[in-house]
């Protein structure tokens, strides 16, 4: 049976993928039905549990043990920091939908996002301390680092000159820092040697930023339909990511530089994605994805193999797949 997370397809997972769902959906349920229903309406409207399933492959089957409750509970706290933010993200972006449905903000307005939100990291923090201090700590400092991400990433809005290595620094805050405390909590709940525990960590950081490069391309050359939500909302939001950047700082950026450095709607979009497109920068881009995918990789050697780890190995280097023409 495999994983129901097409990125991270580990045989006999899915069970284990089942027990995090029903945690999940358990660890919402309050004596208030609307709180109840908020929190859990992401939860419901689905998502790939890809950080769930990485806290379980960086974790699982060390010396046959069946997967623990713990590590369950692992995967329920990471992937409800990672919900907590998306609900803070579409009040932050007024995003419509998510997941094909309606996003919180836009259903039951943003106060209420914004306390449901809130919510979920109550949760993921209380699990957290129920598996021991230095996980709680770690989930602690992860939740500073999505937000000092995403501060970054604010402070540069429509900014045509930001630079790759703000961009970077950005991206390893608001995403990879929650990858690699997924491998983390994975490593640690599994009672790993330390070794281990800083190369699936290691791992982590660069599977994240090279998922963050993916994502960032796939905002230009995928269609609404595939995403899940408008195309090209970055360059229409100005948050200019690594195929902008690049773009601008190509002989052909000229043109992209006159379109930028303000919202942009409909036609203005796809004018701005074709600019990006014809010069080269989504090619490099995936160079970029693909340099951090072998990060990560590499940041394997020395941990012994197992499913779980197989399955992290073959995840980095299938995610390039998903953005790689030739
Ligand atoms: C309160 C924790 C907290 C954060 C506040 C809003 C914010 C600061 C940070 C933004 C973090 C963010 C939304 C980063 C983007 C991460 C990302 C690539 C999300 C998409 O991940 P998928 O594709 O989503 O794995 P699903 O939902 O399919 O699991």
């Amino acid at each position: 049976m495999s994983s129901r997370s097409p990125l991270l397809d580990v045989e006999g997972m899915a069970p284990t993928l089942e027990r995090v769902d029903e945690a999940l959906r358990r660890s919402v349920v309050t004596d208030d039905q609307q709180l109840t229903e908020l929190a859990s309406h992401l939860i419901v409207a689905g998502g790939k549990r890809l950080r769930p399933a990485m806290v379980v492959a960086a974790g699982d089957l060390v010396a046959g043990k069946a997967v623990s409750g713990d590590l369950v509970m692992g995967g329920v706290s990471v992937e409800l920091v990672h919900l907590g933010s998306l609900y803070h993200d579409d009040v932050m972006d007024e995003a419509a939908t998510r997941h094909h449905v309606d996003s919180v903000n836009a259903r039951w307005g943003n106060l209420r996002a914004i306390l449901a939100g809130d919510y979920l990291l109550a949760k993921a923090s209380e699990i957290a301390a129920s598996l021991g201090t230095e996980i709680a700590g770690l989930l602690a400092a992860t939740i500073a680092r999505l937000c000092e991400g995403q501060v970054r990433e604010l402070q540069l809005l429509f900014d045509t000159t930001r630079d790759v290595d703000q961009w970077t620094a950005a991206v390893a805050g608001k995403t990879a820092a929650l990858y690699a405390t997924s491998c983390r909590i994975g490593a640690l709940v599994a009672g790993r040697p330390r070794e281990e525990v800083e190369a699936l960590t290691a791992f982590g950081t660069a599977y994240g930023m090279a998922f963050q490069t993916v994502d960032d391309i796939l905002d230009v050359v995928a269609t609404d339909e595939q995403l899940g939500k408008p195309s090209g909302k970055d360059l229409a939001d100005g948050v200019y990511t690594l195929p902008t950047i690049l773009a601008l700082g190509s002989v052909e950026g000229g043109e992209l530089h006159t379109v930028l450095g303000r919202p942009l709607e409909g036609p203005e979009v796809e004018a701005a994605k074709l600019l990006v497109k014809r010069s080269g920068a989504v090619d490099q881009s995936v160079e970029v994805a693909r340099g951090y995918a072998e990060e990560a990789v590499t940041a394997l050697q020395g941990v012994p193999s197992s499913p779980g780890v197989e399955g992290l190995r073959a995840a980095a280097i299938g995610l390039i797949a998903t953005v790689d023409q030739g």
